[in-house]
Parts: structure tokens; sequence; C-alpha cells
């Protein structure tokens, strides 16, 4: 792919960033309050909106509800607009009440069930009045112990929630499954892995696609497989991107991993190649995310970095030599191939980059331009988080 062609679709690229990704975050043992985070959704969309006027490519947040409730969701919308972003994906949480000890939607208690199936439809309201196209679904659901609850049960019970949801999705609307191996459950996961996801929304119906959560499994698996299958499948419904050494770790995207997500993006490039229409569209329509929170970094830091880290990737991944590496593959030539797409991984895009955000009309040097901006002084002067919590400008 020339230079040209290259810009072409780095200019098209998006990736949304989460509302939950701007405020105080912590691990279990501590919750460092950041200067100047977000504490209410306002706030975490005027940081998303300044996220994407520092990359041109962040143009929408997703929101998790209630962590982001309010009144009014087309005030809510409209006050994104004006500050050049969209609402994006609606999270519904349903793994924070008490009554979800034992599950939310697979619980034992069928008032439980109904209670989290009406959550799960009120964001479906949600998203009419927000303008979303894509309700992302995680389960807390899951067992401690051999013989604690009976897995079939609780399967059909995920598989009536996940219907009804479906029939409710307005035409144009989709459900995101997202799996994720185990935590906060240890002895089985109702939603574990890609095959669980995957088969359920093939039963569901058409509206359901699954979701790839890069910390969500074992150790060593080949990530990019499942993407190109769920690719070819017409089933990939997006990715919540983040990075991990040990499990759910939710560090900056591309950092522990430069090569993973740098494999995945190289996935997405060919399947945008490809002759097939139907694959060409549907890769289109995937939705690129970030879910992470950041509990010792500087808020926008992370976000910006991560946003920059997704854009390197592809950039990477667009300069493979395609019709190289076909003519490798067909030959049979196994380290030439290998040799063909790892040039595309060590080759520095960051002139190609900077001259990309020069002509987007963008901050040629984002990190320059977020600690030199009036937004940072004023997050740093108005809002009421006061530790730093170290990081980057204190
Ligand atoms: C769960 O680990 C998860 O990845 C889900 O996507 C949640 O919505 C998100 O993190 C925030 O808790
Ligand atoms: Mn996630
Ligand atoms: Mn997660």
């Amino acid at each position: 792919m020339n230079e040209d062609s290259i810009k072409n679709h780095l200019r098209q690229q998006k990736i949304e960033t989460p509302s939950w990704g701007y405020g105080n975050s912590g691990t279990r043992f501590k919750t460092f309050p950041a200067k100047g985070a977000a504490s209410t959704v306002w706030e975490k969309v005027e940081d998303a909106a300044f996220i994407h006027t520092l990359t041109g490519i962040a143009p929408s947040v997703a929101l998790h509800i209630p962590w982001d409730r309010v009144e009014d969701y087309a005030e809510l919308k409209k006050y994104a607009e004006d500050r050049g972003i969209q609402l994006g994906a609606i999270n519904p949480n349903v793994f924070q009440d008490r009554e979800y000890k034992l599950g939310s939607v697979t619980n034992p208690d069928q008032s439980v069930r109904e209670k989290a199936t009406r959550h799960l439809l009120d964001c479906v309201e949600v998203m009419k009045e927000t303008g979303s196209r894509d309700l992302s679904l995680w389960f807390a659901d899951g067992t401690n112990y051999l013989g604690q609850d009976d897995l079939r049960k609780r399967k059909r019970h995920l598989r009536e929630a996940l219907q009804k949801v479906h029939d409710a999705l307005p035409d144009g609307t989709r459900m995101l499954v997202e799996y994720k191996l185990f935590e906060p459950a240890f002895y089985h996961t109702d939603l574990a892995d890609w095959g669980l996801a995957l088969t359920h929304c093939l039963a569901v119906g058409e509206k359901a696609q699954v979701l790839v959560d890069l910390g969500h499994h074992a150790q060593g698996t080949n990530i990019e497989h499942i993407v190109s299958t769920l690719l070819d499948e017409g089933r990939l419904g997006g990715f919540h991107f983040n990075a991990r050494r040990y499990a759910d770790d939710d560090l900056v995207v591309g950092t522990t991993n430069p090569l993973e997500l740098f494999a995945i993006y190289f996935e997405i490039a060919q399947a945008q190649q490809d002759e097939n229409e139907q694959l060409r569209k549907h890769t289109s329509e995937v939705a690129f995310m970030i879910d992470q929170s950041h509990n010792i970094e500087h808020k926008l830091e992370a976000m910006l970095q991560s946003v920059l880290n997704c854009q390197e990737a592809y950039a990477k991944a667009l300069s493979v030599d395609f019709d190289l590496l076909k003519e490798a593959q067909e030959k049979g030539e196994v380290l030439k191939a290998n040799r063909i797409v790892m040039d595309a991984f060590y080759k520095d895009v960051r002139p190609l980059l900077r001259d990309l955000r020069e002509e987007m009309g963008v901050p040629v040097d984002p990190f320059q331009a977020l600690e030199e901006s009036d937004h940072l002084k004023k997050v740093l002067r108005d809002r009421q988080s006061t530790d730093t919590g170290g990081g980057f400008p204190s």
C-alpha cells in the first residue's frame, strides 16, 4: 500500500474512549485520587472531547450505566456534540448491586434475574436517547466452587436474557457480548470465552456480535486468531483495548504487548482489503474501544497515549507489503513471509504520522499540546480531586 492510501486509511480510523477511564479508579487495595480527574459524566465527556481534539481519531465516548446516569440523555448528547464528539456504546452495569452476589441474569433467584434484565432493557431505551449504535454487555456472573450452582440452568437463563435484549434492539443497533475467562468468579464464568459468546450470539440473532477484550484470555492465547475467525464469520462486534502482563490489568494498550496489538491490526488491515465485499463491510463496522482504568497514571496522558498507540499499530499494519506476503505464503516461504510482516512492525511510522497530523489539523506533538493546553490548566485548577497520584503534570 502506498503512503497516500496508508494515510487515507488512518484518517478514517476511529477509537472510542471510555468515560470510566477519565475518573478516579483503583485496585482492590487503594484508589489514589488523581489531580484534575473528572468526577461527573459531564467532565468525562469534556475530557473525551479534548482527547479527540488532540488526535482527530477519538470521536466518541462510551458510557457505563448507572455510573454515568443522568436525568436527560438528550441533554448529554447535545453537550457531547457541542464539543465535537458523539456518545458511543452503552455499557449496562449489572455487577455492583448487592443482589448480584450470585450472578445477575444467571442468578438462581428469579427476581434478581428479572431486575438485571430490566436494567439491560432500560439501557436499550437509553441508547435510543443517546443515539448509540452498540449495547456492550459484560456479566460478572460465575461461580467459585464445583457444585455451587447448576451450570446448564445458568446457561439457559443467560440465553433467555440475551434473547430478550436482542429482540428489544432497534434496527441498525447491535449488542456486543463480551467474554472473560475469570474474575470475579474463579471456578467458572458463564461467558468465559469466545466460543461461548459466539454460541449465544448465533442462537439469539443477527444483531448479536462478540466483543474481544484483550485482557480477558488465558496467557498465551492467540487473540489475533480469534479476531480473524470472528471477522470471517461476520461476528466480530468490537474490541476493548488494553494491555496486560498477568490478568485483566487494564494497562495502556500496546505497552506490554506491541506485537499483539500490531498482529490484531494486521488482521483488520488484511480483511479491509479482501475481495469479499461482505467481509469488507463487516470489518468497517467493528467498534474499536479502549477499556482501561488508570490508577497511577495521569488520566489524560494515559488516554492520549492509548489512542496514539492504536494509531501507530494500525499505521505499521497498513505498511505490510501484502502482495509480496501473498507470494511468499503461496510458495511456502515460511521465514520470508514472517520477515515481510516483521519489516512492517519495525518500520518507523512516526514521520508519516507527523505529516498526517499536520494534514489533519491536529497537533503534531500531542503530548506537548496536552502539557501546554488550557484544558489541562483548567482541570488542574477547577476540579476537586487533589492528590497527584504520580504521572504526567503535577
Ligand atoms: C470487565 O473486566 C470489563 O472489561 C467490562 O468491559 C466492564 O464493563 C469494564 O471492564 C469496566 O469494569
Ligand atoms: Mn472490557
Ligand atoms: Mn476487563
